[in-house]
């Protein structure tokens, strides 16, 4: 039905922020199925639940019992941020990640294909494309896929899914890759709140190998902007990269953080390097400034800013 957005994985720190994004800045009536594992901000189910345009159902995305459910009502989009998503985890134990990210991708497509949902974002991640040397330049959309973990080999194996079903189904289905989002509600385990939550404690920061791994870094509402640029005006089957153009060095994102709640060096623990670790991300994102007219508006400054003002506030 038109007007009706279906937002899977609401609770988590993207999907959280979506939501608070569409509620105030459109008009739609927005479900969140979240099936709320340890990665689910639950206090942000509180503050969403008053607003008459919002519902929430607790369900898993990789159950069809849950997506019938669901789908007893129809959709005008589904955007499928539900996902098991932190790349340390998966190296532990994969079989998570490939119930939610396959599985789960598997019975969102299935229930489009059957008309229960009429459009589809699927997010994706710079990670499907593995990782770059120093002298490459950024991931176009043209760049093959070439997971290096099971995390993102979870994801590039949903992204074919989603392909196939383009091809063979002409499934009404658009894929957004990003790159990575840092700001509010993120789960303490990612990098940036690592940093924040340890340093605000006086307690060390692990980082990986020599902490000269290199990420893009996206302000997560630029991110909530490009995914309803998508809605409005990206065409059905293409895939759309999003990024942040703020390439920094995993020590230089350390250090500016340290600066900017003045703290200093002897907070950073060099450990052990993660395990098949990529080297790079880098997006290149000319197609939706071209065709979008979308940019990213927040530097990584500003951003880190707002950020640490938000961790802040949460402290108790
Ligand atoms: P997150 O881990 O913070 O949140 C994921 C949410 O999905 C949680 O609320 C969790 O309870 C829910 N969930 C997990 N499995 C589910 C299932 N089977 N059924 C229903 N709900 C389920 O993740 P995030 O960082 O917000 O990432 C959201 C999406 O964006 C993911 O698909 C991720 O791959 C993608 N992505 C994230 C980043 C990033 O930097 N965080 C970058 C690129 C792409
Ligand atoms: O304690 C840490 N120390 C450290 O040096 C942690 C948690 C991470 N790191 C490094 C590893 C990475 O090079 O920081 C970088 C960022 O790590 P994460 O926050 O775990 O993100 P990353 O592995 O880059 O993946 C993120 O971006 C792509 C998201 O978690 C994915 O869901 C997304 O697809």
């Amino acid at each position: 039905m038109k007007n009706r957005l279906l937002v899977t994985g609401g609770a988590g720190f993207i999907g959280s922020n979506f939501i608070s994004y569409m509620l105030e800045h459109t008009d739609y009536y927005i479900t969140n199925i979240d099936s709320l594992t340890y990665a689910s901000n639950r206090h942000i189910l509180d503050e969403f639940q008053p607003n008459p345009r919002y519902t929430f159902m607790k369900g898993d995305i990789s159950k069809p019992e849950d997506i019938a459910a669901v789908t007893k009502d129809s959709y005008e989009w589904v955007i499928n941020f539900a996902a098991e998503s932190h790349v340390d985890r998966s190296i532990e134990d994969a079989l998570p990640f490939l119930q939610s990210n396959i599985m789960g991708t598997y019975q969102l497509l299935e229930a489009v294909r059957k008309g229960a949902i009429s459009n589809m974002i699927q997010i994706s991640t710079d990670e499907v494309y593995g990782s770059l040397a120093w002298s490459d330049d950024a991931f176009t959309e043209q760049t093959p896929i070439a997971p290096n973990n099971p995390y993102s080999a979870s994801k590039a194996s949903a992204d074919l899914l989603v392909s196939s079903y383009v091809n063979t189904h002409q499934a009404p289905v658009i894929i957004s890759r990003c790159s990575n989002n840092f700001g509010p509600m993120q789960n303490k385990e990612k990098f940036i709140p690592t940093i924040i939550l340890n340093a605000m404690k006086d307690e060390r920061i692990p980082l990986y190998g020599a902490g000269t791994n290199m990420r893009d870094w996206l302000y997560v509402e630029d991110h909530c902007r490009a995914i309803f640029n998508i809605m409005k005006n990206g065409e059905m089957g293409e895939v759309y990269n999003i990024g942040g153009n703020e390439e920094l060095t995993n020590y230089d994102v350390l250090n500016l953080i340290l600066k900017k709640l003045g703290k200093d060096e002897s907070l950073i623990k060099y450990v052990d390097d993660r395990k098949g670790h990529d080297l790079r991300y880098a997006m290149n994102y000319s197609k939706v400034l071209h065709t979008l007219g979308w940019k990213p508006s927040v530097s990584f400054e500003e951003g880190i800013e707002k950020t640490i003002a938000w961790y802040t506030s949460q402290k108790r």
